[in-house]
């Protein structure tokens, strides 16, 4: 609906506070800090910001373990801080987006405190309860973390069900007081001026209420889109999100397009929008994580356009390929190394031509790395921490092997400090930073970037301000014109007015391919590409039979 429409057109920016900017000598980012940063995300051209947890809480996992909804963790500063960042963010034209994680709290919430051995507790009933079954765990479900996803409590002799780490106890909400509290949390935020909510795996949240055993995976088809999701989304949505007009995107874990397409219907019953993961699978083998696999290009495209094609005029989706739980796609689908800047460009593009809302995770915009760790005692996620235990402890691979998988994998690839220059620390801090910057920092940082008029960071900028001033972006079809190709993605973007073409070589090898009938580009049309020279006139040259792509070279261009 009308209202809604300011976030079709957006560029959202992620913030991990406690990696972003350092106020002080603390080691962690902090609010204050990111307030000192506003007029640098407001250059860059974003409309909001999406900033993760910074609630109360004993950071387990970092915020996503929450103690209080209603207050500000003091390791990120205060209400008032929150406040002011508030209304700085708002004089500059940004808005902010929460986090929400309401499928688990943190065993440190005062609800669990009440309800953890007490049958009796007025807050037993707010999480999920089973007595053991054989003497031992109630299922053989899998904490995503690792481990059996039930958790003893011994003086009750009953398990609590836990999906992600122990500390994260999942609530129940087939529990109507549980929905309440939701709809009061959201709404005492909104209440307060924030603009937005992201929702952590929120279609998780309706679990299959007889809790069989899975015979045939780790549980996830008893919870994943489970049967009263929608009814609950629209509950919330229509006692919070559609009073006061908040912009939602949804987490979707391991998610089907059929139910994406219900989440983020036109019709607003829901959300605004969806994430879901499948693309950032296409280098997993065999749908397992821990293990190290090149990506499967062909794969990706396809996801791609599975998606593209089934949320288009039928829901919405948002495009990103990094966030604080994935690595550094220059990294992970690009070249870090001599083509880091090229690469980086190139990935960019080739999702921010698409249909959808675009997320940038701080330090994407420079182009940042994974840090290349080489030692288990340079980790900090409980993730990577848990996997390195069961792995190496427990299924016997070697320190060695899974020393280079937690380098492609980890989760603290993408929560480095950020690069702002290349003084100690990259700027970040003035004390110790908790997690290790990455060693490139003075060659890749802020400030440089800001300099150099072909940096990774002005092109973003582009990107960004192109959204708003080229329709066919925000509202165009979607065709793969080389859905075959082993190194080029190719597609085009057509509305009634406006045509345009998206050409990729993913790879770090010249390709020479025929122009598909689809293309008859005129002089002056391209928009924009990577390499230098291409949008002056004497080299917006009418192109013959053949293309030749420089490699990671992309291209955007109008055709007729
Ligand atoms: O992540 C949900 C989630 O399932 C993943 O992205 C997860 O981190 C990944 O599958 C691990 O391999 C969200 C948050 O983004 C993440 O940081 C939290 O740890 C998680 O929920 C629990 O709240």
């Amino acid at each position: 609906t009308e209202q809604y429409e300011w976030w079709r057109t957006a560029t959202i920016y992620q913030i991990y506070p406690k990696s972003f900017c350092d106020s002080g000598a603390k080691g962690t980012g902090d609010i204050k800090g990111i307030i000192s940063k506003l007029d640098y995300i407001k250059t860059l051209g974003v409309d909001a910001i999406w900033l993760t947890p910074v609630y109360e809480s004993p950071m387990v996992d970092n915020g996503y373990d929450i103690a209080d909804y209603y207050r500000i963790n003091p390791d990120f500063g205060t209400m008032e801080d929150f406040d002011e960042l508030l209304s700085q963010a708002r004089q500059r034209g940004i808005r902010i987006i929460m986090d929400i994680v309401v499928n688990h709290t943190s065993t440190e919430h005062a609800w669990f405190k009440s309800a953890l051995g007490d049958k009796n507790s007025p807050y037993r009933d707010y999480y999920i309860w089973h007595d053991p079954v054989d003497g031992a765990e109630p299922t053989n479900w899998q904490s995503k973390f690792g481990g059996n996803a039930w958790a003893l409590d011994e003086p009750t002799n009953q398990y609590y069900l836990h999906l992600f780490a122990k500390e994260q106890a999942d609530l129940n909400w087939e529990n109507p007081k549980v929905r309440q509290e939701v709809k009061d949390v959201i709404s005492f935020w909104a209440e307060k001026g924030v603009d937005g909510f992201r929702l952590d795996v929120i279609n998780l949240i309706s679990k299959q209420q007889d809790f069989l055993n899975d015979d045939v995976g780790d549980g996830r088809r008893f919870y994943t889109d489970g049967p009263r999701v929608h009814e609950y989304l629209q509950e919330i949505s229509e006692a919070v999100f559609q009073k006061y007009g908040s912009v939602t995107v949804g987490e979707m874990s391991s998610t089907t397009l059929e139910h994406c397409q219900q989440y983020s219907a036109h019709d607003g019953k829901e959300l605004s929008m969806v994430f879901n993961f499948h693309h950032l699978k296409a280098d997993y083998k065999n749908g397992d994580k821990w293990t190290k696999a090149p990506f499967d290009f062909l794969q990706l495209k396809s996801i791609f356009n599975h998606w593209q094609q089934g949320l288009h005029a039928n829901g919405w989706g948002a495009l990103f390929w990094c966030n604080h739980d994935q690595p550094r796609v220059v990294s992970r689908l690009g070249n870090d190394e001599e083509y880091r800047e090229l690469s980086a460009k190139m990935l960019a593009t080739s999702i921010h031509m698409m249909q959808g809302t675009p997320y940038v995770y701080q330090g994407e915009e420079i182009g940042m790395t994974n840090p290349k760790y080489s030692s288990i005692d340079q980790y900090r996620d409980v993730e990577s921490t848990n996997m390195y235990n069961i792995m190496v402890n427990e299924q016997g691979v070697s320190e060695q092997e899974m020393l280079a998988i937690l380098a492609q994998k980890s989760r603290d690839n993408s929560r480095t400090p950020m690069q702002w220059d290349a003084s100690p620390h990259a700027g970040f801090t003035q004390g110790t930073p908790w997690l290790e910057v990455a060693s490139n920092y003075a060659s890749l940082n802020a400030e440089q970037a800001i300099e150099a008029p072909d940096s990774v960071f002005h092109y973003y900028r582009k990107l960004i301000r192109l959204r708003k001033e080229v329709d066919v972006i925000t509202t165009g079809d979607y065709t793969d014109l080389m859905p075959e190709h082993s190194q080029l993605f190719c597609y085009k973007r057509q509305s009634e007015n406006q045509t345009l073409v998206c050409i990729n070589n993913y790879y770090g090898e010249s390709v020479t391919c025929e122009i598909p009938a689809e293309i008859k580009m005129a002089e002056g049309d391209y928009i924009l590409g990577n390499y230098a020279g291409l949008l002056e006139p004497e080299c917006a040259q009418k192109p013959a039979q053949t293309l030749t792509l420089r490699p990671y070279e992309c291209r955007v261009v109008f055709i007729d």
